[in-house]
């Protein structure tokens, strides 16, 4: 790591420069824009858009809407001349899904994965205290090597268009900040910790820190009112708090970590880099059917969300993250899961803050064939339906970038105190025989990257039911996404729904006897407003019904330690004949409004 891919702080040696506004944007379908020189002489009939946002929803016309292909995005920067002596970079939040940085009409450097950041130094194409021309070449197209995945086809007139094998809209573009970040050329890069709570009331935060040079460093823990608790010097080492206020599930207590590289050969010790952030003591560990949070059991309540907003799209919302952190505590959930991709920073820094319990996904969704959302996805048993998992370009390089994805997102979140489990692929055609090999690798190098050694999951879907799925002996808990009631036997079968949906757990219960069971996903689609009585299938009370008989039957399983409601809001989809205006298995609307679901579950959750 460097130290600008550290959660951006400005303390005595480091600066930030936010360059968040209006950018020019300009679309190119043939691919031309560096042959003509746009990184130089700028962008042709170039439009102006927001940064943070997704450039989907912007406009008024279906060509930019759902355009697939490459797009530019630039502005001129001035780059302080102070900032000479330090390394510079350009970091970038987040481009969806891939991009190439040019300052000045030169390269700077490249990112594939759109949902983590990436720093680029630019000290040797810059030109200081000068108007800098920065341009980024954004593409957006899928396939079976990109997270997440898809295939891209074409119009007749040869126009690209994207089709998911997910149902969340495509969207893309500069959908969270930008920053200029003057680090020092000695620096700290990158830190990790690890906890030990002692019966005494004590506990141990060993940690380890690196940095790009060879000064020492020192340590030092501070408590909410910034009283210095403990204090330690070197790359490994331990700080130990006396009477530990730890973190805890909606109870959060945050210590500040500071790391300061010092030179002490003058008179008076030189700062050379300071950084600092905040962590949590807390532990997290599975134990038979449990999941333990500071050695106590947990049930979680909460749900798969979107990061998904009326016009910004995708772009980051910290009016929307509010609110719908605000919904989630009026409802007495305590976690979710960032289903189907890293989230902002910032919402992990507010789970931190508010006591959440979050299941991190990576962008690996998508993993089985299917245009239909999973309707039509791969099923191992047809022959005519070969596994995503059989192409052989998923065995290489597919795995790589799932690889780097992971290890991107491990290095961003491993010091959230929120973070309990990460979540590896969501969907994935696990039971094609082919998905075991790719699987045993994929989570045995996900196993070195924690030093914490958290849980890892992937979430199980319905066509891999118990008995046909092949990869559960790889997690640790075992997440399902159930539709029983919605996608089969829905409306006046529900309760054949229920009893197949017994019968399914009654299975898996035998085939896994040790492990946690969590829901991360289960809905209805509902439209809101829509009232039946007796209910039917897309009306408030339908929802509510469906809700009702799935709480039952997790109910009557010891081993189910959560729940997770999909989704806490309405959110865009592509569209087709699955989806009138977007997913609508929200208990909130789009627009973050109650549905009759949403006092149902404030109901169960407030007790339970
Ligand atoms: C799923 C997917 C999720 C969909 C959901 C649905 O299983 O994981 O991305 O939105 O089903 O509503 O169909």
């Amino acid at each position: 790591m460097d130290g600008a891919l550290l959660y951006p702080q400005v303390t005595e040696t480091r600066r930030i420069q936010s360059l968040d506004g209006m950018w020019n944007f300009a679309l190119d379908p043939q691919e031309r824009g560096e042959r003509d020189g746009w990184p130089t002489r700028g962008l042709e009939h170039p439009e102006q858009v927001p940064v943070p946002a997704s450039f989907n929803d912007l406009f008024t016309d279906k060509y930019h809407r759902e355009y697939t292909g490459d797009f530019w995005y630039e502005t001129d920067v001035m780059v302080p001349g102070e900032w000479r002596d330090r390394d510079v970079f350009l970091r970038f939040d987040a481009a969806t899904h891939r991009a190439t940085v040019f300052v000045n009409g030169t390269v700077v450097g490249s990112h594939e994965g759109g949902f983590t950041p990436f720093a680029v130094r630019i000290n040797d194409a810059v030109h200081w205290n000068k108007p800098n021309r920065i341009a980024v070449r954004l593409n957006n197209e899928l396939n079976h090597s990109t997270l997440p995945a898809g295939q891209t086809s074409r119009l007749p007139d040869g126009t690209k268009v994207s089709e998911p094998y997910f149902d969340f809209f495509n969207y893309a573009g500069l959908q969270r900040s930008v920053r200029l970040i003057a680090v020092p050329k000695e620096a700290v890069t990158g830190y990790t910790t690890e906890y030990e709570i002692h019966d005494d009331g004590s506990a141990d935060v060993h940690y380890t820190v690196e940095t790009n040079g060879t000064h020492p460093v020192r340590v030092t823990l501070r408590d909410e009112d910034g009283a210095v608790v403990a204090s330690s010097e070197g790359e490994h080492g331990t700080l130990h708090v006396p009477d530990a206020h730890l973190w805890n599930v909606r109870a959060a207590y945050l210590y500040r970590i500071e790391f300061t590289i010092v030179s002490d050969t003058a008179a008076t010790p030189v700062v050379i880099d300071r950084y600092y952030d905040d962590i949590g003591i807390r532990t997290v560990e599975v134990h038979g059917r449990h999941i333990l949070v500071n050695g106590r059991p947990v049930y979680l309540k909460g749900f798969g969300r979107h990061e998904d907003s009326v016009v910004n799209g995708r772009g980051e919302n910290p009016a929307v993250t509010k609110r719908d952190f605000e919904l989630m505590k009026w409802i007495g959930a305590n976690s979710f899961r960032t289903s189907h991709y890293p989230y902002a920073e910032d919402e992990l820094r507010m789970a931190d803050r508010e006591g959440f319990l979050v299941i991190d996904e990576c962008a690996a969704v998508g993993f089985m064939k299917s245009l239909m959302n999973f309707l039509d996805a791969a099923s191992s048993d047809d022959a005519r339906n070969r596994s995503f998992f059989d192409d052989p370009q998923v065995r290489t390089r597919t795995l790589e970038v799932h690889k780097a994805a992971l290890r991107e997102l491990f290095e961003r979140d491993r010091n959230h105190p929120s973070v309990i489990m990460w979540s590896l692929m969501n969907e994935p055609d696990s039971a094609a025989d082919s998905a075991v090999p790719y699987f045993e690798e994929i989570f045995a190098y996900a196993r070195g990257l924690d030093p914490q050694h958290r849980p890892l999951t992937y979430t199980n879907l319905m066509m891999a039911a118990a008995g046909r799925d092949q990869c559960h002996c790889f997690a640790d808990v075992i997440c399902l996404n159930r539709y029983y009631g919605w996608y089969v036997s829905g409306g006046y079968q529900l309760a054949a729904a229920k009893t197949a949906f017994i019968d399914e757990m009654n299975r898996w219960m035998q085939i896994e006897p040790n492990k946690p069971f969590v829901f991360t996903e289960y809905g209805a689609d509902t439209e809101a407003g829509v009232h039946k009585l007796p209910s039917v299938q897309w009306s408030e009370e339908y929802q509510c019904d469906y809700l009702t008989m799935q709480h039952e039957v997790f109910d009557m399983f010891d081993a189910v330690t959560g729940e997770q409601m999909w989704n806490l809001c309405d959110f865009q989809t592509g569209e087709g004949i699955m989806r009138v205006d977007g997913n609508k298995k929200g208990a909130f609307t789009r627009d973050r409004q109650p549905k009759a679901a949403a006092f149902l579950l404030k109901r169960r959750w407030e007790t339970k």
